[in-house]
């Protein structure tokens, strides 16, 4: 891989920087994204190491007083995305200055953060600001086990499909059968008039989105209320790796920072987690699976949300176990890591997270498995992943089978991730 790769990747940054946070993409993303954002500033630490912090710092001013950090801050007026402001309706209901969506995406800033100071040519400078940080990144942990775990089970539940960031996943379908859809308001999508609708989720996938938000509003987005109101409560195991993850790594840097408190807090929500984790391993798919917390059962859909876990610190027959399944994806794709199971029927390679390939996701699960020692499994993700730019440019996901570029172009968190990738 050549160095002009790395020029683009930087121009996409530069091009998407709307000065204090960046847009995803333009046009199809008009927003900050909560996880986009975190995973961004590793792109932007290797060009402006100050932008980097600003970035993750501008999306915890929106922190809600509950201690959520919200999935999109609307800091701009702009209709080109649905559903907007006006929808959530969080700003009237809470009294926010600036309007907010009103669930979360996967805690990814514990990590983030955590690689900014391990990385940064100056950790000292950043030391004040990445307490600021640590602090709210622990409130939004402590949420998550207040909030999302209220019977005190060790893991998190997500009470909507974009909190997951994997919206249209085949692991959603079953749970998602209890959501109806009656009674939510005439709308008009936009994402279909900027990207390809057959990449993109169906309308009764919508209709559900729509009535879960409209459902959440009508309750006031009082976050101790909504846990046991929702008919979708789906404990995601690619969600929890990452907060495994992230209450680890923050745990660490606390340690550094001198946040005595922080650390053991998040040490033991680590150690909890990873314990509670093994209920969602299963032997026959070699892979974790999400758990439905309505009906209690285990939902049969070998998803990369299975797979994801392998980017927090498990036991190492897990870790291990995980590398070889992706091995095996590699025997029945051109480029790994699908998002679906190519072997199960339902898998759709160009539709969003129902089979292709995403480059965050990628990123995630080499970094576990190369600590892990899986070196090998860890090399074929990133050369996939390169070889992917080289064909199809920085897309937002792409078909695993041929490389076909799919969604948004010019992708930000794709070329960060690339920047990370030629590290
Ligand atoms: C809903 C911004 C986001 C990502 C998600 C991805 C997609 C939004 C959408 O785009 O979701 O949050 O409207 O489709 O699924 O992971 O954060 O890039």
């Amino acid at each position: 891989m050549t160095r002009p790769d790395y020029a683009a990747a930087a121009e996409i940054l530069r091009e998407n920087d709307r000065g204090a946070y960046t847009v995803p993409t333009k046009g199809l993303y008009p927003f900050q994204w909560n996880w986009d954002s975190c995973l961004t500033a590793l792109g932007l630490a290797a060009l402006d190491e100050d932008r980097a912090f600003t970035e993750i710092e501008t999306l915890f001013a929106h922190q809600w007083p509950d201690g959520m950090v919200p999935h999109i801050v609307f800091h701009v007026d702009d209709d080109g995305y649905f559903p907007g402001a006006d929808v959530w309706n969080t700003a009237p209901i809470l009294g926010l200055a600036t309007p907010t969506s009103g669930i979360t995406q996967p805690p990814v800033a514990g990590f983030a953060l955590a690689r900014l100071m391990q990385r940064s040519a100056d950790p000292a400078a950043f030391a004040d600001r990445a307490r600021v940080l640590a602090g709210a990144i622990d409130r939004w942990h402590d949420w998550f086990f207040r909030c999302r775990d209220p019977e005190g089970q060790g893991l998190v539940a997500i009470l909507h499909p974009w909190e997951s960031g994997r919206d249209n996943s085949i692991d959603w379908d079953t749970a998602f059968e209890r959501v109806p859809t009656d009674g939510i308001a005439p709308y008009t999508r936009r994402d279909t008039q900027h990207a390809d609708p057959e990449h993109r989720p169906t309308k009764d996938q919508y209709d559900r989105y729509l009535w879960l938000v409209e459902h959440f509003r009508s309750m006031g987005w009082d976050n101790t209320r909504l846990h046991d109101a929702s008919p979708f409560r789906v404990v995601d195991p690619g969600f929890n790796g990452i907060l495994i993850r992230s209450c680890a790594d923050l745990a660490e840097l606390a340690d550094r920072l001198d946040l005595p408190e922080i650390a053991a807090r998040n040490r033991d929500r680590a150690a909890r987690a990873t314990t509670a984790l093994e209920a969602l391993w299963d032997e026959g798919h070699g892979q974790y699976l999400c758990l439905d917390r309505v009906t209690g059962d285990l939902i049969g859909s070998a998803s990369v949300g299975g797979i994801l876990p392998a980017f927090a610190t498990l036991p190492p027959a897990r870790s291990a176990a995980l590398a070889a399944r992706v091995d095996a994806l590699a025997g029945q794709v051109q480029f790994t890591v699908p998002s679906h199971d190519p072997a199960d029927p339902r898998f759709d390679p160009l539709r969003y997270w129902r089979g292709p390939v995403w480059l965050i996701v990628n990123y995630l699960i080499a970094d576990g498995l190369r600590a892990a020692g899986h070196e090998s499994t860890a090399e074929r993700i990133r050369h996939d992943s390169l070889r992917l730019i080289t064909t199809g440019g920085f897309a937002e996901y792409y078909g695993p089978r041929d490389g076909t570029p799919c969604g948004g172009g010019r992708f930000t968190w794709t070329a960060a991730m690339v920047i990370e990738f030629l590290r």
